[in-house]
């Protein structure tokens, strides 16, 4: 579904198209932009926090779906929306209770099975979430994520497919809105680490070896100068220290130098699921 970017811009070059002519036409048709209007997804990582990571999931409504309702303009979403870590599992996950508090049924991709609010099971974790009244189109939290461990992994989301029909339909993690269901809401987001200066997902004596071979005076934007002084010192070494990690598990027995920004990670992740995503109103 498409719409005008606004009834002002809508209105305004009605009037130009009406008035003149074709010259105003050709301005009307370079100016005024049509979107695509849906709800968005999007995830952060909050870094590591007390051992483990975390991360953060925002909705962000679209304005253009809101609509006039009792409780003034405005709109609830439902989410229905699976994740999965790579190499490690969930802890926990969340939900931001006060903009979130309806626990959804929806079809979970991972058990195959109806289930209502957050479902987690080791590596995966599916969300059905309604929302509550909202009339600002600002990010609105709506999952903490806790990954086990600190070592770098890959959160991915969407994925889902029905479970029934034939052929099974993909349709990705589902946002709905305004009574319009959006869906192929997928991404993924990958860990960095501070100060892991050969990517291995690790801070420890390798990166201090690598900070001591670029010791002294540096060019801009050498990686071991960690706060840009145009010095390798002792400020820097204090950084790698203070972002220390050692050996962090299991994954510290697999060294991949510099392979945080090329390992390949699980795109096609999740199952698959008769979505039910409902708006709450
Ligand atoms: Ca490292
Ligand atoms: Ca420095």
């Amino acid at each position: 579904m498409k719409f005008f970017t606004g009834s002002v811009c809508l209105a305004s070059k009605l009037r130009a198209v009406l008035s003149v002519s074709g010259l105003f036409l050709l301005a009307w048709m370079a100016t005024c932009h049509y979107v695509q209007a849906a709800p968005s997804l999007s995830v952060t990582s909050l870094g590591i926090v007390s051992g483990n990571r975390q991360w953060q999931v925002s909705i962000t409504p679209d304005a253009s779906l809101f609509s006039n309702q009792p409780a003034g303009l405005g709109g609830s979403i439902a989410a229905e929306v699976g994740f999965s870590v790579t190499g490690t599992t969930f802890v926990s996950g969340t939900k931001n209770a006060a903009s979130w508090p309806f626990d959804n049924p929806g079809n979970n991709p991972f058990t195959s099975t109806v289930t209502n609010g957050i479902s987690l099971n080791g590596n995966t974790l599916f969300a059905s979430l309604g929302s509550t009244f909202f009339t600002s189109a600002t990010p609105v939290t709506l999952l903490t994520l806790v990954t086990q461990g600190t070592g770098p992994t890959t959160v991915a989301w969407g994925g889902q497919t029905l479970l029934t029909g034939t052929p099974q339909e993909y349709v990705g993690g589902r946002l709905a809105q305004g009574g319009q269901n959006f869906n192929n809401i997928t991404g993924s987001i990958s860990s960095t680490i501070p100060c892991d200066l050969n990517g291995d997902g690790r801070v420890d004596g390798a990166d201090v070896g690598l900070l001591f071979n670029s010791w002294g005076n540096v060019a801009p934007g050498t990686a071991a100068d960690k706060d840009n002084s145009g010095v390798v010192d002792g400020a820097d070494l204090a950084a790698i220290f203070n972002n220390w990690t050692g050996d962090v598990g299991p994954t510290a027995a697999v060294p991949e130098p510099c392979a945080l920004g090329s390992l390949v990670f699980l795109a096609a992740i999740l199952g698959a699921a008769r979505n039910r995503s409902r708006v709450v109103t």
